[in-house]
């Protein structure tokens, strides 16, 4: 990377929530995805664990792109789903709220790019007016294990839509990816389009916006992989590419 720092684009994390005790709770982002980030030259910037709009309204305007990591369901409440869903894992309400006005206010903007990751990729879909299989395995069935704890592993073939943003930067319309969710897209948000399904079960696999913003997001987890596995690889540099040809502020409306 020959770029200066200064041109390096500022890519915005959220972080996972975990109760500590008490009230205790810890944020945190795995290291994969500041590693993927800093891979392809970008500068990962993990945001507080916030539902304060103005303070996620000042830390926005200073990045380049939002990357929305990993972690538990979304709440069915924001969605119009059963909360008393007993497959329901690790809920935490603040995180949702956080990322659902940061993903809202990039989707209005129409402008900056933003990744999704797995939770991601759920968020993303519900705010853009989408619903979830709440449970894999009980919906859909169990023909793939969606949730396989070799994380790393390359596990379910998945097929990329020809025509679509995924399949440009990929090169390919068929890979084999990990998997660790239980949880997928179930009504597509009316803004977006699926861009790969699992091969044998359907089940989507990854969405975007159907336009020119990088609105994008995988089901699986290319953070783990992307060192040796060239379509994730490929996910990153697309994502800060695009996040470097942003200028953060313009004097135009889109
Ligand atoms: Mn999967």
């Amino acid at each position: 990377m020959t770029a200066s720092a200064k041109q390096r684009p500022l890519i915005a994390l959220t972080p996972d929530v975990q109760e500590r005790g008490g009230s205790g709770l810890n944020s945190y982002v795995h290291k994969e995805y500041t590693d993927a980030v800093l891979a392809v030259g970008g500068l990962p910037m993990v945001l507080p664990l916030t539902d304060d709009e103005l303070a996620l309204e000042a830390l926005l305007a200073r990045v380049d792109g939002l990357l929305l990591t990993g972690g538990g369901d979304v709440d069915p409440a924001f969605f119009g789903g059963d909360a008393s869903n007993p497959t329901l894992k690790s809920v935490s309400r603040l995180r949702d709220q956080m990322e659902l006005f940061l993903t809202r206010r990039l989707l209005d903007e129409g402008r900056r790019p933003v990744l999704g990751i797995c939770r991601g990729c759920q968020v993303m879909n519900v705010a853009a007016g989408g619903t979830l299989v709440l449970d894999v395995p009980s919906e859909i069935g169990a023909a793939v294990n969606h949730s396989d704890p070799r994380q790393f592993e390359l596990v379910h073939d998945v097929n990329i839509e020809a025509g679509t943003r995924l399949h440009a930067l990929v090169g390919a319309t068929t890979i084999r990816v990990n998997s660790s969710h239980h949880q997928a897209v179930k009504e597509l948000a009316p803004c977006l389009r699926v861009s790969a399904r699992s091969a044998r079960d359907g089940v989507v696999e990854a969405v975007e916006l159907d336009g020119p913003q990088f609105f994008l997001a995988a089901q699986w987890h290319p953070e783990r992989l992307h060192a040796r596995h060239e379509p994730s690889a490929a996910l990153f540099r697309a994502f800060v590419a695009a996040a470097a040809a942003k200028p953060r502020r313009t004097l135009r409306k889109k």
